[in-house]
């Protein structure tokens, strides 16, 4: 049964999206954090969980007012050597659920503005090509920090 984690993330999200709450389930992304860079003119990174909605969609930017561009990135490793490769959209199943974290999908934020701090939020705006847009308030992270709430997972 998917309704129950699916209202309890609407709970925690926003109590803003009780009033429009219904039965069905809907897209929308938890798990949201930003990594500061180390240096200011490096970039700093978001990653989140993406969980589908009822009808298949495509995320195809996410954004945020405080950097100046973002790429959402995939990690690739060929022949041994591992690269970044920009992504121009990522699939979000009907109910199913995609991971940007470390090593794998993340969005690079570049030109971050300075006066940002680890411990405060960001706001991210998602963009699906449904015309969905979602945002939420990221922890921010200092550099080499881990803001990853899934503890659950073995390994990284
Ligand atoms: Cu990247």
């Amino acid at each position: 049964m998917r309704l129950r984690p699916v209202l309890a993330a609407l709970f925690a999200a926003s109590t803003l999206a009780l009033g429009s709450c219904g039965q069905d389930p809907v897209l929308y992304v938890d798990q949201a954090w930003v990594r500061l860079p180390a240096v200011p003119d490096a970039p700093g990174a978001a990653y989140f969980t993406v969980h589908g909605g009822p009808n298949a969609d495509q995320l195809i930017r996410v954004t945020s007012a405080v950097a100046i561009r973002t790429e959402m990135h995939d990690v690739v490793t060929e022949n041994g050597v591992t690269r970044m490769v920009p992504l121009e959209s990522v699939d979000i199943p009907a109910l199913g659920k995609v991971e940007f974290k470390q090593g794998s999908k993340h969005v690079m934020m570049f030109d971050l503005r300075r006066n940002l701090k680890a411990g405060d939020t960001m706001r991210l705006d998602f963009i699906f090509a449904s015309g969905e847009q979602i945002y939420v308030d990221a922890p921010m992270v200092a550099a080499g920090g881990d803001g990853s709430t899934e503890k659950h997972d073995k390994g990284h």
